[in-house]
């Protein structure tokens, strides 16, 4: 029950109970959209892993189904960990995952539907030739390091490709395999691309983006209108970090545009926690949709407590910015259906030093929109150059440190005599010949338990605070924060798990700690219903 259990969440997906970790061949299929995850039947900690499966009419709520993958064979029986679905030219799927044979080596095997007229895909059947691809002292791939296939896309010349992660030593890459019947696959002698110092690359992601437009494409795309994305999960430090490039379609390389930084700090999706995620392409709608494993902030002994741990992020719809130099991000509009009792504040003046309560809505189980305008920047406090980490620039400033244009934005999940809460915020500086904006997810209030890992992060939000106004949209729901700014060109995942502001005793507020006054153009807030989940 909600008491019993204040941190499980109304609308985000989690299995009934147990640990969850990757999203895992995300696809759609006769008009059903199928996830499986990296699984533990057997308690709330990592390990046995298997793979879970649900599908959905419309990605809010989910049937569960039996497990889907789990080892069977020689070549996945100490493990089928993560992999990634691909819809073949006959319209069925084929699943490449990585599995754990019996020496504990990373190799890749081949599942397909039993029945393929079955729109849940309950069964599945593991290729007779597994594995597929394989460590071997010829080919000196590191069989430790090695997994998590992608989705396979056809070539120009007919065949399949498809890139698994690895490392050689400090180096990060991505093998490149090629096929003719998706069966027996021959590593490319380069692989798709490397990059120095970024250690071992987990779930790597490769898709197109339209260069002119936010509609997904699908990977066989050609010409000129499309840009490339490379993702890597980067294992040292948990982020899930990508570039925007070329691909060069007859040489299968890919080549990061000038100036893009490889690696960690590099781009992020997410600048809170978000790992080992996956796109896919939507045909019903034209969208590439991404999703992503939101880890616990908790102790190991609390996840265990509490009988779960890992839920995954809403799903959201991922395009090229205007700019080209980087993605945004949305909530899939689907979600929105979970909307009730609509909050609107009138716009208002927000006078330094001051909080606003949004009054009416359950406000552990929330979405709101907030839209600043800010008008005299002459006060704004000036950026040192050596200011150069965000994240370490929100720890210094916290939601508590005043400032001049900042912190303004949001306080959620908090407490009615505010022992508790977690700040969402913008600061504004003056720069070199520009003005920046910091945006900071400040979980250091967020628990009166001290066994929480309340890491703050941050990031600069690529907005134009003189002619653009600064928004910020929260999805709240009891242990997680989902927070995006700059209509999604920055986001900030969160979990917190407060001890006083759970349920019914959490509030919402908007708020300035800066000096100067800002002018709240737009608040709008709905409480959120709860999702039907497995
Ligand atoms: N999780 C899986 C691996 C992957 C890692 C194992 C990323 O396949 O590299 O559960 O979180």
């Amino acid at each position: 029950s909600a008491s019993s259990q204040p941190y499980r969440t109304s609308y985000h997906f989690q299995p009934p109970k147990n640990w969850m970790n990757d999203p895992n061949g995300p696809m759609i299929y006769k008009g059903l959209y199928h996830l499986f995850y990296q699984y533990n039947p057997k308690g709330a900690v990592w390990g046995n892993i298997v793979w879970g499966h649900s599908t959905s009419k419309d990605l809010v709520n989910w049937t569960p189904h039996k497990v889907a993958i789990y080892p069977s064979q020689p070549s996945d029986i100490n493990g089928t960990w993560s992999g990634s679905a691909t819809i073949l030219p006959d319209g069925k799927p084929a699943i490449l995952y990585t599995g754990i044979n019996p020496l504990n080596q990373q190799v890749q095997n081949l599942a397909i539907p039993k029945n393929p007229s079955d729109p849940y895909l309950i069964e599945w059947v593991k290729s007779p030739n597994n594995p597929l691809m394989a460590p071997t002292p010829e080919n000196q791939i590191n069989a430790s390091s090695f997994r998590d296939p992608t989705t396979a896309w056809r070539g120009v010349d007919g065949r399949w490709k498809v890139i698994v992660g690895s490392k050689i030593n400090r180096k990060g890459l991505a093998y490149l395999y090629r096929s003719k019947d998706f069966v027996y696959w021959i590593k490319a002698k380069h692989p798709l691309h490397s990059a120095k110092n970024t250690g071992m690359w987990e779930c790597v992601d490769f898709f197109p983006v339209s260069a002119n437009s936010p509609v997904g494409v699908e990977m066989s795309v050609l010409g000129s209108d499309f840009k490339y994305v490379l993702k890597a999960s980067l294992d040292d430090t948990k982020h899930d970090c990508y570039t925007i490039g070329e691909y060069d379609h007859v040489k299968d390389r890919y080549t990061p545009d000038e100036g893009s930084v490889e690696g960690d700090p590099g781009l992020r999706y997410d600048y809170g926690k978000f790992y080992a995620s996956k796109t896919f392409f939507d045909s019903a709608k034209n969208r590439r949709l991404l999703w992503g494993w939101l880890n616990e902030s908790s102790s190991v002994s609390d996840d265990i407590k509490k009988g779960w741990a890992g839920i995954q992020a809403i799903p959201r719809v991922v395009w090229l910015d205007k700019s080209g130099k980087q993605l945004v991000q949305w909530p899939i509009q689907e979600i929105e259906k979970l909307r009730v009792n609509p909050v609107h504040l009138p716009s208002q003046y927000l006078k330094g030093g001051s909080v606003v309560e949004v009054p009416g809505v359950t406000a552990s189980q929330a979405d709101v929109e907030i839209t600043f305008k800010v008008s005299d920047f002459s006060k704004a406090e000036v950026l040192d150059p050596s200011w150069t980490n965000p994240q370490l620039l929100c720890s210094r400033k916290g939601g508590s440190v005043r400032g001049s244009l900042g912190p303004f934005g949001l306080l959620v999940l908090a407490s009615k005599g505010m022992q508790e809460y977690t700040s969402v915020f913008f600061r504004i500086f003056k720069g070199q010949n520009k003005h920046v904006v910091l945006m900071c997810s400040d979980q250091s209030r967020s628990s009166l338990n001290p066994d929480n890992d309340k890491t703050m992060y941050g990031a600069f939000v690529d907005v134009d605070p003189v002619h653009e106004q600064l928004s910020l949209r929260s999805l709240i729901d009891h242990s997680v924060v989902e927070s995006f700014g700059g209509h999604g060109k920055n986001c900030i995942s969160a979990r917190v798990y407060p001890m006083l502001a759970i349920n019914e005793a959490a509030h919402l507020y908007a708020f300035n700690n800066g000096s100067e006054a800002v002018t709240i153009t737009r608040l709008s807030a709905w409480s959120m219903k709860k999702a039907h989940i497995n």
